[in-house]
């Protein structure tokens, strides 16, 4: 089968999908760009790219202030784009759609607003080993604030939640859990319904950071069960500095303001101030409109992909690279979960995953190295860090080949 019929998988072609993102088509150090490292960020598709750029050429003005047509314009353009990202959640209603500036910001959001009025000395949050920092610092700065503790959920070799330590750890004390739906660092998909009917059986709230998944498969979050759900718009083909939180309505009602400022008010004034409804409630200051505009753009674009078949495109592509990992000697996966989505971790004896990093990126293939903002799960694991690929709809079998050339170049100079 040749590379271009192996990327064309019935409703789905790579080649074509490829052709929607400009910055793909460019060479890197003298070969053409293969692009590796989506978990950390996604590439934008043109009508990304025009969507941001139109706005700033012909909309561009504040939001729900100015009475003038610009402003209606903006706003009008900024609260269609609440509702794309409440449909394409399967949100129950527009208002439990709060915009951050990335799912960093909608976890310490909830840390600090929900955290801070919530815990009390004794409570518990579990977060897993297998979190981004991203997960674990904001609770951790909380607890220490509130005198609530954070106890790490054990993982297994796999680098899969243990679901019966998780039992272990759950109840009456445990008032969130907060886990990851895909792992950035091994891409292991967490059996997230699983764990929120346990936690719900002691009365706990579920965060779950949707950082990773949204791109790979449609979520519907209420379906999830999960109280809060997080996510951010650069790596769904969206533009930086944009995100999500979902939560769920009576919770974001009862919580308080974690910025303040403009827009989230109703009245300010000498000695009290009160507080604007949901969702502007939590969103102080000018929003990042643009982005909000591009995060929509990426949601359409979506729209116009078979993302059933994207999925078994990614599948795919993930199949031929275990295939071709067990046939480099020296090669370990690390982590060997069930359910992985497009991430392949790996480690090459001899060698450190930087120096296999800077070599791939002189063959134009652009991979992660490091501990991926991982550091416990790293240290639970024994090692310094990993080399990362990760795959989107836009990769191909021929990308996948070029990594493997590359991993056989770099054994041959380094082990
Ligand atoms: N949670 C997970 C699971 C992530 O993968 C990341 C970013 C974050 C939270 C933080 O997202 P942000 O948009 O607020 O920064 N992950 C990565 C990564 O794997 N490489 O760079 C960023």
């Amino acid at each position: 089968m040749s590379a271009r019929a192996a990327n064309a998988l019935p409703g789905f072609d790579a080649e074509s999908v490829r052709r929607d993102f400009p910055i793909l088509d460019q060479q890197i150090n003298g070969h053409p760009l293969v692009y590796l490292d989506n978990a950390a960020t996604t590439q934008k598709p043109e009508c990304v790219i025009e969507a941001i750029s139109n706005y700033y050429r012909r909309d561009n003005a504040n939001v729900h202030r100015g009475v003038h047509t610009l402003s209606d314009r903006a706003t009008h353009a900024f609260e269609q784009a609440r509702q794309a990202v409440a449909d394409f959640l399967g949100s129950p209603r527009v208002e439990q759609v709060i915009w951050t500036s990335g799912t960093t910001a909608a976890i310490n959001l909830v840390a600090h607003s929900w955290g801070r009025s919530t815990l009390r000395p004794g409570d518990r949050v579990l977060v897993s080993w297998l979190e981004h920092h991203s997960n674990i610092v904001p609770w951790q700065l909380v607890a220490a604030a509130t005198g609530a503790e954070v106890i790490p959920i054990p993982v297994t070799d796999a680098g899969e939640i243990d679901l019966r330590s998780l039992a272990d750890l759950l109840d009456g004390r445990v008032k969130m859990v907060a886990v990851n739906h895909v792992s950035n660092a091994l891409g292991t998909v967490n059996p997230v319904l699983e764990i929120v009917s346990m936690a719900k059986a002691v009365g706990a709230l579920v965060l779950v950071d949707g950082a990773q998944s949204v791109a790979h498969w449609p979520v519907d979050v209420p379906a999830l069960g999960c109280d809060f759900f997080v996510m951010s718009g650069h790596k769904l083909f969206g533009p930086t500095g944009v995100g999500v939180l979902w939560g769920r309505e009576a919770l974001l009602e009862a919580m308080p303001p974690f910025m303040g400022g403009g827009e989230m008010i109703e009245r300010v004034a000498f000695p009290t101030t009160t507080f604007n409804s949901l969702p502007f409630k939590f969103e102080a200051g000018t929003p990042n409109i643009a982005g909000a505009i591009g995060l929509a753009a990426a949601i359409d674009y979506l729209g116009t992909i078979d993302r059933e078949a994207a999925m078994a495109h990614e599948a795919a592509l993930l199949a031929r690279t275990l295939e071709l990992a067990a046939e480099v000697e020296g090669l370990r996966r690390v982590g060997t979960p069930a359910h992985a989505a497009g991430i392949f971790s790996f480690l090459l004896e001899g060698t450190h995953p930087s120096d296999v990093g800077m070599l791939l990126d002189q063959q134009g293939i652009a991979v992660r190295t490091g501990h991926h903002c991982a550091q416990p799960l790293m240290e639970r694991l024994g090692i310094p860090g990993t080399v990362r690929a990760s795959y989107s709809i836009y990769n191909t079998q021929e990308d996948v080949s070029r990594l493997f050339e590359g991993i056989h170049k770099a054994k041959r100079l380094f082990a």
